[in-house]
């Protein structure tokens, strides 16, 4: 077996930040569709089969892992977009490292408290996004990526949850100019572009929870 295959479920949820990656590094990939209910019925198998009873699942070729953040990293270590050298490497792991904290929170929203959170949520907002505006600031004041001069995959992570949060508040980024211009910067390169404004994009809703 050759080439990429992504296995999730009908939505975007943690195998959005892979398919920006795959998509902006001119990869190709087939995905694996598992729908929730078969999943959840045991009908296919594949939960019992999978390294932690979770999605998405990578193949490269033979090669098999699971953990969308390991995935991340096997990718940009693959493609040659983890860093340039040992403290550039680290610094995108710490970068990415903060975007996990931030998706748990945004998780737990979502699935656990979204009715009675939302409000609290989106005022304590600017407190999680500040760290994101002054690690741009402290690299080349915020014109290029998060960590040296090329584009990493916790750049794609980080693309991702900002797209979540503001589809959560449109005005979230309106006191963070280095962010708005990144999401900006980052969204028109031309396969991602192309990528976003895919009908394949589209008909993804954010999470299971989304309309
Ligand atoms: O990053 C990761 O891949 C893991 N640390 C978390 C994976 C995960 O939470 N997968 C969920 C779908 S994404 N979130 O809502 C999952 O596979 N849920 C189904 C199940 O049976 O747990």
């Amino acid at each position: 077996m050759s080439g990429y295959t992504l296995t999730y479920f009908p939505f975007r949820g943690r195998a959005e930040p892979i398919r920006l990656l795959l998509a902006d590094q001119w990869a190709s990939w087939t995905e694996n569709e598992v729908q929730t209910a078969d999943w959840f019925s045991g009908k296919c198998g594949l939960k019992k089969n999978t390294v932690f009873g979770q999605l998405p699942r990578f193949q490269d070729g033979d090669f098999d892992l699971y953990q969308s953040n390991s995935i991340l990293r096997y990718l940009g270590n693959k493609h040659g977009i983890s860093g340039s050298n040992n403290q550039e490497k680290a610094l995108v792991d710490m970068v990415n490292d903060g975007v996990e904290d931030l998706r748990q929170k945004y998780g737990r929203l979502i699935f656990m408290e979204f009715e009675t959170g939302k409000e609290k949520y989106i005022t304590d907002l600017p407190n999680q996004l500040s760290a994101f505006e002054k690690i741009l600031s402290q690299n080349s004041n915020g014109t290029k990526f998060l960590v040296g001069d090329k584009i990493s995959y916790a750049d794609y992570n980080l693309l991702d949850i900002l797209h979540c949060h503001l589809d959560l508040d449109p005005n979230c980024l309106s006191t963070f100019p280095l962010l708005s211009a990144y999401v900006e910067r980052l969204a028109s390169r031309p396969k991602l572009s192309e990528y976003l404004k895919s009908e394949k994009r589209n008909k993804r809703r954010i999470t299971p929870k989304h309309q």
